[in-house]
């Protein structure tokens, strides 16, 4: 029987690694009922937590209908990490107004909480519909979707809001970069790194082919920025040093709107499940939004271990500077965000960062050092 050896070593690691979610999740006698292709496609999104027992959440979608097309697996998946009803539906809402939390005035500014300026982004995830999702795309299909994506760039370059350049790692592309230029992006934060060096989206397949079809979009006063072969075929992202978070929400909805309106640009949607991602902690708004800060006091012993404690029940999560699976800053600078993508509206994500950010500074406050 085929995948009875694979069947085996999902028995054994699901004993040793209960926070492995797709493994926890993943059920043999529903396996049974899928066809030769569904198997295929099936245990190709598990791929990752299998050869990554370490995983918490142990898989990806490969193509645009995998959530639809296994939900009775997806729906467990989901229902774990998101801690939503296995039925659970999203609804994607950009509107602020009437959000719980919400300043009276309308306005998310950390300046009230008695914040300085601080690196604040907003980034979503998006795929186009009409491609498989990275985990299975063949280096055509990549440099096909960058190929299509430089298209709608040139109609971006003439908007003064969004102007800027393509910057290709891609070897002959008209827009190649420089192995120091592409080092230079990725110190400047602007640019994802090697992503050969992540074990989980290379047993997910989604670092295949590096760097073909991988290069970034960078507006000229570097606040708008599209990844472009990342963990998703497409990461939309605003940032800027500043107090009101408002300023990068709004000029990212804008934005998603100018890019979604270019020919050729249809996103992967679900009825039930919103916005498709490749990852599905990512899945319904495929949105990120954070704020960097210092916590000298909670950081004191040089780790983020205090800090995670105490963000995890405030609803955020801890990252380093440099993203996920990076250190904090010298100065106990963090990256903080809400940890809720999916059920979650995008209006109610960036008032979370904001209602966050306020319970996790009163911490700082208190602490002893
Ligand atoms: N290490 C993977 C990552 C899951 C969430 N992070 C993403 N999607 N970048 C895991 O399954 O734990």
């Amino acid at each position: 029987m085929p995948y009875e050896d694979t069947l085996v070593r999902i028995a054994a690691l699901k004993a040793d690694h209960p926070q492995n979610i797709a493994l926890q999740s993943f059920d043999p006698a529903y396996f049974a009922t899928l066809n030769a292709d569904g198997q295929s496609r099936l245990m190709k999104c598990l791929n990752s937590g299998i050869e990554n027992p370490d995983s918490e959440m142990g898989c990806y979608a490969c193509q645009p209908g995998d959530y639809d097309k296994f939900r009775p697996f997806f729906a467990k998946v989901l229902a774990r990490y998101h801690k939503v009803p296995e039925d659970a539906r999203h609804t994607n809402d950009w509107t602020l107004e009437g959000v719980d939390g919400l300043p009276a005035n309308g306005v998310l500014d950390i300046a009230e909480l008695g914040l300085p300026a601080l690196s604040m982004r907003v980034r979503v995830g998006r795929n186009l519909a009409d491609f498989p999702l990275p985990g299975s795309m063949t280096r055509d299909d990549r440099t096909a979707l960058e190929r299509r994506m430089m298209a709608a760039f040139d109609q971006l370059i003439a908007d003064p809001d969004y102007g800027g350049a393509y910057h290709s790692l891609t070897p002959g592309n008209p827009n190649a970069i420089s192995e120091d230029e592409y080092q230079a992006l990725v110190d400047a934060h602007i640019m994802f790194k090697d992503m050969g060096a992540d074990s989980y989206l290379t047993a997910a397949g989604i670092a295949a082919d590096w760097p073909h079809g991988r290069g970034c979009y960078v507006s000229e006063d570097r606040g708008f920025i599209i990844w472009v072969g990342e963990e998703d075929h497409l990461r939309i992202m605003c940032m800027e040093r500043g107090t009101v978070l408002n300023r990068v929400f709004d000029r990212l909805k804008v934005a998603l709107g100018v890019v979604s309106g270019i020919d050729g640009l249809d996103f992967a949607m679900s009825d039930q499940y919103g916005v498709v991602t490749s990852c599905p902690t990512n899945l319904g708004t495929g949105m990120r939004a954070s704020l960097h800060i210092a916590l000298p006091k909670l950081t004191a012993d040089g780790t983020d271990k205090r800090a995670k404690d105490i963000a995890r029940p405030l609803g955020l999560s801890v990252r380093g500077v440099g993203g996920e699976h990076t250190p904090i800053g010298a100065d106990g600078t963090v990256d903080i965000s809400p940890s809720a993508r999916f059920c979650i509206t995008e209006a109610e994500i960036i008032t979370a960062l904001y209602k966050g950010i306020a319970l996790l500074k009163a911490e700082e406050d208190r602490s002893g050092a």
